[in-house]
C-alpha cells in the first residue's frame, strides 16, 4: 500500500480557450507534476470540475492521464456521478485505462438515506476488480460519512481507503481507529495537512498540492522525519497562500489555474457556474506566484 503513500495532488480540469477538453493540455499537466516528483494524481474529483462535465469530457480526460502516466505514478479515479449507472460506466472505463484504484463521492442533490449510500459505493465496488477510496466531503455532498456505515463496507476487501475533506482533523482519527490497519486515510484541507499526518492520516490527496509540491514534500519530509516544529512552519506558509489565494474575486480553482499559467502549464480557466478571476485581482496572482517561489 506504500503506492497510496506521499504527495498525490487533485488533477485539474484543462481546457482549451473555447472551454473544451484538451488533451494536449491535459498530458503538459501531468507531466509538468510528474517531474515535480509526486507519489500519484488523484484525476476527475473535486477541482476536475466533475460535475460540469458529461460522460465523455471525463472519459478523455481519464484515458489522457492514464497515456501520458500509466506505470510511472499512482493514478486514482473518482467516478463519482449523478447515477450509479454512469459512476459504474466511467469505473469500468478507469479499469480498463489500467487505473490503480478508483474513488467516489456518496451521491449527490438528493439527501437519501444511508441504506441508499451503501448500496451506490457497494456497486461500484462490485463493478471492477480495482480497490476503492470512499471521498467524504460533507461541505460539499451534505454527508458525513459514518462509523457504522464505514464498518459495514469494510467487510467488502475492495475498500482501502477514505479521503476524508472533513474539516474536523478528529475524524481522520475516528476513521483509522474504526478500521484494520492497512487501512489508509488520505488528508483532504490541504491548511490542515501537518495535523491531518499527526492524528494519524497516511498520506494527503489534496487540491492546492500541484501548485507548491515542493512545500508540501519538504512538510511530509520533516513530518516523516518527525521534526514538527519545522513541519509547522511550512503549514504556516502553506497557509498564508492559500488564505491569499482564496481571498480574490473568482473561484479558487481560477487562480489555481492563473498560477498554473504563470508557471508555464496554460490548462484555460473554469467552467461556469465557477468564475474566472476578475478585474485587478489577475495581477494580484503574480504576487501569490512569488510567494510559492520564495
Ligand atoms: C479533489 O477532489 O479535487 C480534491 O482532492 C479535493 C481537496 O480536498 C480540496 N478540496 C476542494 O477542492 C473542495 C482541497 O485540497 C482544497 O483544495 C484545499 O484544502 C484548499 O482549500
Amino acid at each position: 500500500l506504500d503506492k497510496y503513500k506521499g504527495i498525490i495532488p487533485a488533477f485539474y480540469a484543462c481546457y482549451d480557450e473555447a472551454g473544451e477538453i484538451s488533451p494536449e493540455r491535459i498530458k503538459a499537466l501531468a507531466i509538468h507534476l510528474y517531474e515535480k516528483g509526486v507519489q500519484g494524481l488523484y484525476v476527475g474529483g473535486s477541482s476536475g470540475e466533475c460535475i460540469y462535465q458529461n460522460l465523455e469530457e471525463r472519459k478523455a480526460t481519464l484515458k489522457y492521464v492514464a497515456e501520458s502516466l500509466k506505470g510511472q505514478l499512482t493514478l486514482i479515479a473518482h467516478v463519482g456521478a449523478p447515477s450509479t449507472k454512469e459512476s459504474v460506466e466511467l469505473a469500468k472505463y478507469a479499469e480498463e485505462l489500467g487505473y490503480d484504484a478508483l474513488s467516489a463521492i456518496p451521491p449527490i442533490y438528493f439527501q437519501l438515506p444511508e441504506s441508499a449510500i451503501e448500496k451506490y459505493w457497494t456497486e461500484i465496488m462490485d463493478s471492477t476488480d480495482l480497490p476503492f477510496i470512499i471521498y467524504n466531503i460533507p461541505q460539499s455532498t451534505g454527508y458525513n460519512l459514518s462509523i457504522n456505515l464505514l464498518k459495514k463496507l469494510l467487510q467488502n476487501d475492495k475498500l482501502i481507503g477514505v479521503k476524508n475533506s472533513s474539516m474536523p482533523v478528529m475524524d481522520i482519527e475516528r476513521f483509522k481507529a474504526a478500521a484494520h490497519d492497512d487501512f489508509i486515510v488520505f488528508n483532504g484541507p490541504d491548511e490542515q495537512y501537518v495535523s491531518g499526518r499527526l492524528i494519524g492520516a497516511d498520506s494527503g490527496i489534496g487540491g492546492t498540492y500541484g501548485v507548491m509540491p515542493e512545500l508540501f514534500l519538504k512538510a511530509e519530509e520533516f513530518v516523516s522525519a518527525g521534526d514538527f516544529s519545522e513541519a509547522r512552519k511550512i503549514q504556516h506558509d502553506i497557509n498564508d497562500i492559500i488564505m491569499t489565494l482564496c481571498s480574490l474575486n473568482g473561484s479558487m480553482y481560477s487562480v489555481i489555474k492563473e498560477i498554473y499559467k504563470l508557471k508555464g502549464v496554460n490548462i484555460g480557466s473554469v467552467r461556469g457556474p465557477l468564475e474566472p478571476v476578475s478585474g485587478d485581482d489577475i495581477e494580484k496572482v503574480e504576487g501569490i506566484k512569488t510567494r510559492i517561489d520564495e
